[in-house]
């Protein structure tokens, strides 16, 4: 092939393929931000069959009486990104998870009664993201491509929905239902989602309009081995970062100096953004639970929280550690950091996959904590019991969010991935500790995916003095 040909066809094809080697032409298993194919195919399915099973249990469904039932799911647009304020592309989670697309501005239609996936594509000449992404337009390759029945233009997309939704009513055979995001009728949301829901009601206000929401978060919850891959990729990525905030802690450091090295160490290792805003706070700021300035210069004696997550391929792992700044810690700060390591360790304990529910995490946490014989003093001089001073949940379910979707209420199953964080902040003493660690729910108990990161106190202090131990020794 000719040198110029090879150029053209990089330039065509390159920006796909830029993530993780998607897509490889004719290989029997290609995949899609590295995941099977054959997977957002069996998603779809389920999906449909869910809905057709939610669809039939009401009583007022009757196969030939009924109108038709539809999914539909908008992907990420080109021109504002809705959950991240950032210049490169994001496609959204849920239309991520069932397309493994990262095309901007696509759509998806489902027809759950028909079992037919449809995607809907703008058109390939059109810029998109300035030109950082490129792909095929609507027709037979790119169905073959991304393992759908159908890839149709966006143009005919209404048109499309309208025929399918009016149908039935014509026949006088009764109302369509349509799954989407954002169904509710509240005329004060302007999101994208709800404005859309807006217009199908007043093209076609007889249509019954239900919450896809949920369906797909119910399936969201349990994770697959590709995604438990992905996960556990992010999760080591974030390991790599908290090695690089051991090798350079220190008094003297900025809070924003360890937040580069963890972000460097974020993009060194693929992952392209952190999954959330990184958290890292010393001394009277390890106290607040959610602080995000990193401004402070790190002091003798400080503790310092670092709370971070790298996203790997939309999958965000969510890891905390408590580090002291000179390392070692004072005999105060390891009986609470002690504490708070046995609070977590004794959650996890607890937990009997198919029995405990995620929302049960945080009662056992702050029974455990109360009956340690520790005391602290609030910020007026009264002295409390050590569940006091925790102030917020123990768990959540983590995934593409880091607060994941999927409904708490009910017992956890093989699959499930969800985060263990205790923690203790005492304004008073300027001492905050947090320890967070993610766990996949097994047939037998708990897997610790992020175990391979640090937590015991001892062997913090060991790590830290290795890394300084080696530093001198190159200086
Ligand atoms: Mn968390």
């Amino acid at each position: 092939m000719p040198r110029t040909a090879l150029i053209l066809l990089f330039l065509l094809t390159g920006p796909i393929l830029a993530r993780g080697d998607d897509l490889k032409a004719s290989s029997s298993d290609p995949r899609l931000i590295e995941q099977p194919r054959a997977d957002y195919r069996a998603r779809r399915k389920e999906l449909m069959d869910r809905v057709n099973k939610s669809e039939s249990s009401r009583i007022s469904f009757s196969k030939d009486q009924g109108g038709e039932t539809i999914v539909v799911l908008r992907g990420e647009d080109d021109r504002g990104q809705e959950d991240f304020e950032e210049g490169r592309f994001r496609q959204k989670n849920d239309f991520a998870y069932l397309t493994g697309l990262e095309v901007p501005g696509a759509w998806l239609v489902l027809r759950p009664r028909q079992n037919r996936a449809t995607l809907y594509l703008p058109s390939p000449t059109r810029s998109h993201m300035n030109g950082q992404s490129r792909h095929p337009g609507p027709g037979k390759d790119a169905a073959e491509q991304f393992g759908f029945d159908a890839v149709e233009p966006n143009a005919k997309l209404l048109g499309d929905l309208f025929t399918a939704i009016a149908d039935p009513m014509r026949d006088g055979a009764g109302t369509a239902v349509v799954y989407t995001m954002s169904p509710s009728p509240d005329p004060h949301n302007t999101k994208p989602d709800a404005k859309f829901v807006r217009f199908l009601r007043e093209g076609a206000p007889n249509t019954t309009f239900r919450d896809l929401a949920p369906v797909v978060g119910e399936m969201r919850k349990l994770k697959s081995k590709s995604e438990l891959v992905l996960l556990q990729k992010a999760i080591d990525i974030t390991g790599d970062a908290n090695e690089e905030v051991l090798k350079i802690i220190g008094p003297g450091l900025f809070e924003y100096q360890l937040e580069g090295r963890i972000l460097g160490a974020f993009l060194n290792g693929g992952a392209l953004r952190p999954g959330f805003q990184s958290i890292v706070g010393s001394g009277p700021n390890s106290t607040i639970p959610h602080y995000f300035l990193s401004s402070r210069k790190m002091a003798e004696g400080d503790l310092v929280v670092v709370d971070i997550g790298a996203e790997y391929n939309l999958y965000t792992a969510d890891v905390t550690r408590t580090y002291p700044v000179n390392g070692t810690f004072s005999p105060r700060q390891r009986e609470i950091y002690q504490l708070v390591l046995d609070a977590q360790t004794e959650a996890a304990n607890r937990v009997k996959p198919g029995s405990t529910r995620l929302v049960e995490m945080t009662g056992i946490a702050r029974g455990y904590l109360r009956k340690s014989p520790l005391r602290a003093k609030d910020s007026d001089g009264k002295e409390f019991t050590m569940d006091h001073f925790f102030v917020h949940g123990l768990s959540h379910y983590l995934g593409m969010d880091v607060h994941d979707v999927g409904d708490m209420n009910k017992p956890m199953q093989p699959g499930e991935v969800f985060t263990i964080e205790p923690g203790i902040y005492i304004e008073s003493e300027n001492l905050g500790v947090r320890i967070e660690d993610d766990y996949l729910v097994t047939e037998s108990g708990l897997v610790k995916l992020s175990k391979n990161i640090p937590s015991e106190p001892d062997e913090i202090e060991k790590r830290i003095a290795t890394e300084r131990a080696r530093k001198k020794h190159s200086d």
